[in-house]
């Protein structure tokens, strides 16, 4: 029989031996990016991990088996798959009962992560409540409240309702920290002028704060935020303007459920002659490299004696 869950080897090793490791998500390649850059992508997020010091573990659904550390080939399989799920975390039992291959979301991918013992995981932005349909919730949102780890992204998707949002990141627990600044990143622009409540500046400083997370016993995500690269950077009037169109286009077309955020980004990338995409390949990078470092920095700090007898809430 086939395993419901597979560890690649040397990402085993990696945690048994206190390295770093950076988990990916694969929605972005299966369903947020085309081909054949999602793959072109994929390899480059992976490569940049390894550049600082950290080992990439991607994450997905290949014919029913869960793989944490998706090979080369394996990566290839599900970049290439011609109808693959969305994998979200409620999709995940029938996907894994009928066989399926698919790209797992933020949600999946935070809790098949923390399930194998990585504490850092990479993404691009992350779902939330839509413009317009303020009962559309990602299932992200739940998903980070539940989840005690660390994900790095430059905002929540600008598709959304970021000032939504971000209120349900705070009734959630959610830690939102802006990395280098005070306010929430608009994904595909630096800011969207809406404050949030942390900041950090340097590696060392998400560390203290997911380490502090971990002693209070607390379960929800700390969300690192980190602006675009000024020089991928979309203006966020225009970037507003063009989303408002995409927004008023798959209204029209009758789109919605989980194709929304597809059709969205997709539709963005047309309308801006694919300066949206370069954009999202941009940020991907950035927040693949910012938690390779969150990871080096929480291994380093880990091994600190300062961190034995201190009370542990759990205990208590
Ligand atoms: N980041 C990107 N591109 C994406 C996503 C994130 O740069 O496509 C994916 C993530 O997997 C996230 C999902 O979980 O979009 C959100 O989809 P929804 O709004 O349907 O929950
Ligand atoms: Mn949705």
């Amino acid at each position: 029989m086939k395993p419901l869950f597979t560890l690649a080897p040397p990402i085993l090793q990696a945690l048994r031996d206190g390295a770093p490791v950076v988990a990916l998500e694969s929605a972005l390649i299966t369903h947020g990016l085309p081909t054949p850059l999602n793959l072109e992508v994929a390899r480059k997020m992976e490569e940049v991990v390894r550049e600082e010091g950290a080992l990439p573990a991607t994450i997905g659904v290949l014919e029913g088996t869960i793989h944490v550390g998706l090979t080369p080939p394996e990566l290839e399989r599900l970049a290439h798959e011609t109808a693959p799920l969305k994998v979200s975390l409620r999709d995940l039992p029938a996907a894994l009962a009928h066989g399926r291959s698919g790209g797992t979301t933020v949600a999946a991918t935070s809790f098949l992560a923390h399930q194998a013992g990585i504490s850092v995981f990479a993404t691009g932005g992350i779902g939330g409540i839509h413009r317009g349909h303020p009962e559309d919730v990602s299932a992200d949102l739940p998903a980070l409240s539940t989840t005690p780890i660390t994900v790095v992204c430059a905002g929540a998707k600008a598709i959304l309702d970021l000032e939504r949002t971000l209120e349900r990141l705070e009734t959630l627990g959610v830690e939102v920290v802006g990395y280098g600044t005070d306010t929430f990143p608009a994904f595909t622009s630096p800011s969207s002028g809406l404050p949030v409540p942390a900041r950090a500046d340097t590696p060392d400083e998400v560390a203290a704060i997911a380490q502090a997370r971990d002693a209070l016993g607390l379960s929800a995500a700390v969300l690192v935020c980190a602006p675009i690269p000024a020089e991928a950077a979309l203006d966020w009037d225009e970037a507003n303007a063009e989303i408002e169109a995409a927004v008023a286009a798959a209204e029209a077309q009758g789109i919605g459920g989980k194709e929304l955020t597809p059709f969205l980004l997709a539709r963005l990338s047309t309308q801006t002659g694919g300066r949206s995409l370069a954009a999202n390949q941009a940020l991907l990078l950035n927040n693949s490299r910012i938690a390779a470092r969150i990871a080096s920095a929480l291994c380093t700090t880990a091994q600190r004696p300062a961190a034995q007898g201190e009370p542990n809430a759990q205990d208590h």
